[in-house]
């Protein structure tokens, strides 16, 4: 008899994480580091940088034709972000679990226990990004640390 069983991957997966500028100013960095820590990711690299505006403009380049484009550029540009690579088995699912959906508003009701719950405000201002498939993380993350480049550690 053989039996097929659903599994998921039990490799370490790599997943892109960015706390936005209201994040950063708002000093969430470092509840946010605990909940990571203690959710079982290691920080692969961290980075602080202030993003200019192609940097966004590239990085969301999928949302470039939405109405809300060029407010989410100006909130991306607005202050310091903080980037990180995490990794552990399932990161990227796991990841956005613990962040919760999109519109803060509505993860305060329906995942009151979310980052963005905790840190976000509405739709835009939501405090964190995390990438949403494979394909996303392995672009995101090559699109601030370069294949070649020495992952970067920075101090908060
Ligand atoms: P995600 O960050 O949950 O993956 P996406 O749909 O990829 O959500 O959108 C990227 C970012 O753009 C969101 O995190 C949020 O900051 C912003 N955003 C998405 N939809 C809207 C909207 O309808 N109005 C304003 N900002 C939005």
């Amino acid at each position: 008899l053989v039996v097929s069983v659903p599994c998921r991957s039990l490799e370490n997966e790599r997943t892109l994480v960015i706390v936005k500028p209201d994040g950063v100013s708002g000093n969430y960095t470092t509840s946010i580091r605990n909940i990571i820590l203690q959710s079982g990711f290691t920080i692969q690299a961290q980075l602080t940088l202030h993003l200019a505006q192609h940097t966004v403009t590239t990085f969301y380049a999928e949302h470039s034709t939405k109405a809300f484009f060029p407010s989410l550029v100006k909130y991306m540009t607005s202050g310091p972000v903080l980037i990180m690579v995490l990794e552990k088995v399932n990161a990227i699912a796991d990841w956005r679990t613990l962040i919760g959906p999109t519109d803060a508003r509505k993860a305060k009701i329906t995942h009151p226990h979310s980052i963005r719950a905790m840190c976000g405000e509405d739709l835009q201002r939501n405090c964190v990004h995390g990438s949403d498939s494979l394909h996303s993380a392995a672009r995101e993350i090559s699109f601030f640390f370069p294949e070649g480049t020495t992952l970067k550690h920075d101090e908060l």
